[in-house]
């Protein structure tokens, strides 16, 4: 416009450096995954940088060459639905692999070194759903009728850590609310799909090394006059329970199913009714040829290296003929909800939660335990120092008891607690192999001091079951304080103080002394109750407790009042009558 004089602005500069933009946080070690291996084994330091995953692959000649998938995978049982046998075709199990080989799938998301997404379900288990769905058949419903079945049998709260194989706890809040897990509410582990099964095509069969092979329907093994009844309330706790507090500290293996992120809600108590097993292996007219051990074989379709199998593990006849395997119809006086086994599931007493399958479908007689994976691959316990490149499965403890350990169901860590000199706290407390907690100890300040949970305020003692606990736990002091949970057992055992103590590769066994960071205000302070007064008249909101407030404290007239009547806040006064010029 004439006659308009313009300012010359400054040219926008784009910000010029060398750095990606979530540099501080990769440096603050927030983002391990962006991190590049330092490599200083040759005479020039190298950086070995993580690779982005291959781009999806599928050689449909070769999976077409396989045959017709859904013919291959086809139903075998009349009333069994996402079932599926492996042991007697390996024809079978071949073509699967060849046909999970062919192609590449979704990875399985960082969520070791990354963040855990804010989502429920958690993570998605894409692969597994991907490999269901490309072999087919009667596999490939598989994810889907898994899902209908979690929102059909499980409460609405349900955290779900991983929507398939579907993998979920309870919150917190609903962990420890009853002594008796409610079955909507007991956590679930899966490795595969849910098998849908009419309880009258129902069979299963013994055989292996005994002397005569049987098979049994639901109503053979509910038959009073052959076999007695056994009632029993048993916790069954999963070996990745509190995992979570291992992954936070150190990022161990990283693949979803093995190692779903849990927290402390992987445990679970309920009253099964069933029979013994010894009583079966009798019927079967016993052990044979240096039969020793049993393999139990699950009904669905477990994934593991791309090769193809039943969930399947083993459990010594030690156990068996103590009375401490039952096949359990029966969950706190219901048929087994689908989710967790219907009709007919193992209940080991005292052992981890792998060990009592879920939909089974044939025990198998063996000398030695189970070679398959979940037995003599998975579910390891290993030296922390043994490192992810030299350990061998033979390396790894094959985990069954449980050792004892405990967890705080309330408060949460990060909670801020307005007390009156006593916080009030909940949990469980849980042993395996059949000893007990017998006592539960809490700290308010890190692990120096313990208050023991008042006998009568644990629920009662089972030797195959948890106690859940509550305490008012004494605390002076205000401020980050941690509380910290232990249990003894009936022998004595207790629980380390750090979870570096304990720590695996695999993140299994998480059982040191569960620590949560709380922030304490103690009301009976006289100068914190002022405050709080204060704050409230001047309708000032408590929370978060990060806010700063100009509510001031103190007025300067008070300050200055003050180091008038003491000694004033520096010390070089003494000094002032010396002339030093
Ligand atoms: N058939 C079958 N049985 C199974 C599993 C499985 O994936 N398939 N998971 C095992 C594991 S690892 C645990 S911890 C328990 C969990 O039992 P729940 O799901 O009834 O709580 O089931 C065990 N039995
Ligand atoms: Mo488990």
């Amino acid at each position: 416009m004439p006659g308009t004089k313009t300012t010359r602005r400054p040219k926008a500069t784009t910000l010029e450096t060398n750095n990606r933009p979530d540099e501080w946080r990769i440096e603050q070690g927030m983002q391990g995954a962006k991190l590049p291996i330092i490599d200083q084994t040759g005479s020039k330091t190298v950086f070995i940088h993580p690779v982005d995953p291959p781009p999806i692959t599928k050689d449909q000649a070769a999976i077409d060459a396989v045959g017709d998938r859904n013919k291959l995978f086809a139903g075998e049982l009349d009333g069994w639905k996402g079932q599926a046998y492996y042991d007697s075709s390996e024809q079978k199990k071949a073509k699967a692999h060849k046909i999970l080989t062919s192609q590449t799938f979704t990875p399985t998301p960082d969520y070791m070194t990354g963040p855990i997404p804010g989502t429920n379900p958690v993570l998605p288990g894409d692969d597994f759903t991907e490999w269901h769905h490309a072999i087919g058949g009667e596999l490939a419903d598989a994810p889907e009728d898994s899902w209908r079945t979690v929102l059909k049998e499980k409460h609405k709260d349900m955290l779900h850590l991983l929507k398939f194989p579907y993998n979920g706890e309870p919150p917190k809040r609903l962990v420890t609310a009853k002594s008796i897990t409610p079955n909507p509410l007991h956590f679930v582990r899966n490795h595969g799909g849910i098998p849908i099964i009419d309880k009258d095509k129902f069979y299963f069969t013994l055989d292996g090394l005994v002397a005569t092979p049987k098979r049994y329907t639901l109503n053979d093994i509910m038959d009073e006059s052959r076999f007695p009844q056994i009632v029993e309330t048993v916790t069954i706790q999963c070996s990745g329970t509190r995992r979570i507090e291992q992954i936070t500290l150190y990022p161990g293996q990283g693949d979803e199913v093995p190692q779903a992120p849990w927290a402390e809600g992987a445990i679970g108590t309920a009253t099964y009714r069933g029979i013994s097993l010894k009583k079966l292996i009798k019927d079967c007219g016993g052990l044979v040829n240096g039969g020793k051990h049993l393999e139990l074989y699950g009904a669905e379709t477990y994934v593991k290296d791309l090769e193809v199998m039943n969930y399947l593990v083993s459990v010594p006849w030690s156990k068996v003929k103590a009375n401490e395997v039952l096949l359990a119809w029966e969950m706190n006086g219901e048929p087994l909800p689908a989710i967790h086994g219907f009709p007919l599931r193992v209940v080991v007493l005292g052992y981890i939660g792998a060990r009592s399958v879920k939909w089974l479908y044939r025990i198998k007689a063996i000398e030695t335990p189970s070679m398959a994976p979940v037995q003599s691959r998975e579910y390891l316990y290993f030296n922390q120092q043994i490192g992810k490149h030299n350990q061998k499965p033979t390396d790894g403890i094959q985990i069954q008891e449980m050792p004892v350990s405990s967890a705080i169901m309330s408060p949460w860590k990060g909670h801020v607690i307005l007390h009156n000199g006593k916080i009030h706290c909940k949990g469980w407390a849980y042993s395996g192999g059949g000893r007990w907690p017998e006592r539960v100890e809490l700290s308010a300040d890190g692990g120096f001091s313990w208050y023991e949970v008042a006998p009568e305020n644990m629920s009662k003692k089972g030797r195959w079951t948890w106690r859940t606990w509550e305490i008012d736990l004494p605390c002076d002091v205000e401020g980050w304080i941690e509380i910290v949970c232990r249990c003894w057992d009936n022998a004595l055992n207790t629980q380390p103080l750090t979870v570096r103590s304990a720590w695996n590769w695999g993140l299994h066994v998480t059982h040191s002394a569960h620590r949560i960071s709380v922030y304490s205000i103690n009301k009976t302070r006289p100068r914190t109750q002022e405050r709080l007064a204060l704050l409230e008249k001047n309708g000032i909101p408590l929370a978060p407790i990060t806010r700063y407030e100009v509510t001031h404290s103190q007025t300067d007239a008070e300050i200055m009042k003050y180091y008038k009547e003491h000694d004033p806040r520096d010390a070089d006064n003494v000094y002032t009558n010396i002339d030093d010029d």
